[in-house]
């Protein structure tokens, strides 16, 4: 049997016997994995929630259900929220977002891949037209130069790194772009330490660049790009000294990397969160657009942008729609989607969005403006930034509901309700990777609790909604890819449930055949600025924190924090800071220091390592890392600034 891993983007297909192996025949992972993946053989019997929890105490299944039913019937619609993940299955999120966006009548459905991707969602739209990544995992082994810029794959995406390894031993060409000097950079070819926030005007200073070489591929630009002379009037202007100067690289490496840009037949940029949580996450985006789209290099055979998908189906939940922002399978709220989304579900009329987005909910809630929100397999008092704001911001909605596989997140301790749900193992359904590959994922153990679809579904029934006697997550497959006939590029409907276990299907394979998914077939490049970080450090607060991953710990920890062998590598609570910074502050490697924000502060110990000075690193493992982080969010995508808050260090 069969099944497909339920951590990252990359999505590997394993043999589960009695453990769980790489598929060699499997194209997405050829055979590999790594150890937190296949330690998920383990996570299934431990640390597991089973029970229902009303306010703190052991209930009845069914009366959870009710109460909860009884409290969305007497709310306004406009009140109630739902809380989503990038970790649900398709089917999941298709349920969820049926009940919210089409029978409760409320947008306000988010979910967590708003603080991960929604960035690099807006940066397609706007510029391809389309939530669209154009670039193929198999990509890799047909580019000469692959830019990582604020991605750390060695880490967060261990077997798409083992694919850069491989693809490097056939002359491939790696540059990392981050100021620390991370696991991925140890194996880059040109490694530049940018300062932190200085990637536009590290990306404006390689287009003037390839403009002034004329390197731009002007037949393209005539026939597919908008926007282009706009572009290079306003890049023209900017003087190149002092983007190089804020970008913090030394000028020599600088033209090393412009020499190894110009010696590649074709290129790709893969970023990840140094790029999109930012307030200039979007604009970061585009930056990076630009460079692909003056070079004509996109949609080729070993070319491209590549967003790299943090969590297993953040891209599954864009498909379905589980953002605020679109209403279902890439359509956006137009009155003439809502007619044929409230046809297709057999009501009256959808809600009108777009809702709240994630920290949008919570300052609703602040305000009193919010008297539901269900949580599913996510935990945002753990993972939203400025914790304090959120815990006194939860504290003030009247039903809080928990859907949860595992005990003791963050998020459990501000529940008025907790349901259990099957884990990865015990339940069924779909999911997209990175680069649009479908996978099943299948269930091999005996079910402790309903799957998160039937816990929607049950909800839906309680209130009395015909079109929730769902009897399997392929039925619900079947109605989500029926569905995906009204989207302008999504064509899963083409999809067999039965066949995805075996073999891949990858969605919009011709979807740029004829052009761009613009009205008028044509990319479109902009101008963008750095506007710096919106918190500099200064005299009181003098570094900037960067939060991240560690191989093998898998966010707060429900499930990899309980798996023996990945234990040693649990480094839960460390900063990384930088050799000379430490020294005058008299701190030694092991020493406790206290790390203080405007917002709040943690404990925790130094680690001496190459990040750049000024700069500060704390894992995101460490569960209270979010005490310190600041509230300010870009305002296009409303992703969070994660990286680039000021704070100080205390011995
Ligand atoms: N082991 C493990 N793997 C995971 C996860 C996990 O929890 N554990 N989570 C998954 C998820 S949800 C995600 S979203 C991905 C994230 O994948 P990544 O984004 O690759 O992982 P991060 O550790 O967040 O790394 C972001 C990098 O950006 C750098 N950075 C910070 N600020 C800037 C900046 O201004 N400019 C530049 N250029 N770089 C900057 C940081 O130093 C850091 O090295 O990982 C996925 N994979
Ligand atoms: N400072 C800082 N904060 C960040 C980030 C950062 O880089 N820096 N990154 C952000 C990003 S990119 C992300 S993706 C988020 C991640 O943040 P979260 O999504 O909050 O992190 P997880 O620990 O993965 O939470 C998943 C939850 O789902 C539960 N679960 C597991 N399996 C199931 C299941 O089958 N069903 C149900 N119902 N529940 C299940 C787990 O027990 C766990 O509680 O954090 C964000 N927050
Ligand atoms: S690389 Fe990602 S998808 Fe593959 S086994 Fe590891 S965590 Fe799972
Ligand atoms: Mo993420």
């Amino acid at each position: 049997m069969r099944t497909v891993c339920a951590y990252c983007g990359v999505g590997c297909s394993f043999e589960v016997e009695d453990k769980l192996k790489g598929v060699k025949s499997y194209p997405v992972n050829e055979g590999m994995s790594c150890s937190k993946g296949i330690s998920q053989i383990e996570t299934i019997e431990k640390n597991r929630l089973l029970n229902t929890y009303i306010n703190g105490k052991v209930a009845k299944y069914e009366e959870a259900i009710n109460l909860i039913a009884k409290k969305i019937k007497n709310s306004n619609p406009k009140k109630i929220g739902f809380y989503l993940s990038g970790q649900m299955l398709n089917e999941d999120y298709y349920v969820a977002n049926k009940l919210a966006k089409g029978f409760i009548k409320t947008p306000n459905i988010d979910t967590n891949s708003r603080t991960c991707m929604a960035s690099a969602v807006v940066g397609y739209k706007k510029t391809i037209g389309s939530d669209y990544v154009p670039v193929k995992l198999s990509d890799i082994n047909h580019t000469d130069l692959l830019i990582l810029i604020g991605a750390n794959p060695a880490e967060a995406h261990v077997v798409l790194f083992n694919k850069i390894k491989r693809a490097k031993k056939n002359g491939m060409k790696l540059v990392v772009i981050d100021p620390r000097f991370s696991d991925s950079a140890k194996y880059a070819d040109l490694y530049l330490p940018i300062t932190p926030g200085g990637d536009i005007d590290f990306l404006n200073l390689v287009a003037i660049r390839l403009i002034k070489e004329n390197l731009v591929d002007m037949n393209f630009i005539e026939k597919w790009v908008d926007g282009y002379d706009e572009l290079k009037k306003n890049l023209l202007k900017l003087n190149e000294k002092e983007l190089l100067a804020k970008s913090g690289i030394d000028a020599r490496d600088f033209e090393k990397f412009m020499e190894m840009l110009k010696n590649a037949k074709n290129f790709i940029t893969g970023w990840t969160m140094g790029i999109n949580q930012s307030i200039q996450g979007v604009d970061k985006n585009l930056a990076i657009m630009n460079l692909h789209l003056i070079t004509g290099q996109i949609n080729k055979k070993g070319s491209g942008p590549f967003s790299f998908t943090g969590q297993p189906n953040a891209m599954g939940g864009r498909e379905v729609g589980g953002l605020a922002t679109t209403l279902a399978v890439h359509l956006d709220y137009t009155p003439e989607n809502r007619k044929k989304v409230a046809s297709f579900w057999g009501v009256d009329e959808v809600c009108d969005g777009p809702g709240l987005t994630a920290f949008e909910m919570i300052k609703a809630a602040n305000e009193g403006k919010l008297n539901v929100l269900i949580v599913c397999h996510t935990d945002p008092v753990y993972h939203l930034p400025n914790r304090k704001f959120v815990e006194e911001a939860l504290k003030k909605i009247d039903l809080v509901v928990e859907i949860n596989a595992y005990e003791a997140s963050e998020t459990s301790k501000f529940a008025d309700i907790q349901i259990p749900a099957a884990p990865f193992g015990e339940k069924d359904g779909t999911q997209t990777n990175m680069d649009r590959t479908l996978t099943r994922s299948k269930a091999f153990k005996e079910k402790k609790a309903k799957q998160d679809w039937e816990i929607f579904a049950d909800i839906g029934k309680a209130i009395g909604f015909r079109g929730f006697d769902f009897t399997s997550s392929k039925d619900v497959f079947n109605e989500y890819k029926e569905m995906t006939r009204l989207s302008p590029d999504i064509d899963i409907y083409k999809a067999n449930y039965d066949e995805l276990e075996n073999k891949p299907f990858i969605w919009g394979e011709d979807a740029l055949k004829n052009g761009f998914l613009t009205e008028n077939k044509k990319a479109k490049v902009y101008y963008v600025e750095n506007k710096e970080l919106h918190e500099m450090p200064d005299s009181e607060y003098p570094f900037i924190l960067l939060t991240g991953r560690t191989r093998d710990q898998w966010h707060s920890g429900t499930k990899t924090a309980f798996v023996e062998k990945l234990k040693k590598y649990k480094h839960l609570s460390f900063i990384e800071i930088n050799e000379e910074d430490a020294k005058s502050l008299g701190i030694n490697e092991g020493d406790e220091v206290k790390v203080i924000s405007r917002y709040g502060k943690l404990k925790t110990k130094a680690k001496i390592t190459d990040i750049k000075k000024g700069s500060i690193f704390i894992s995101i493992h460490d569960r209270n890392v979010n005490y310190l982080t600041n509230p300010n969010i870009d305002p296009i995508s409303k992703e969070p600034d994660y990286n680039h808050t000021a704070v100080k260090v205390v011995k």
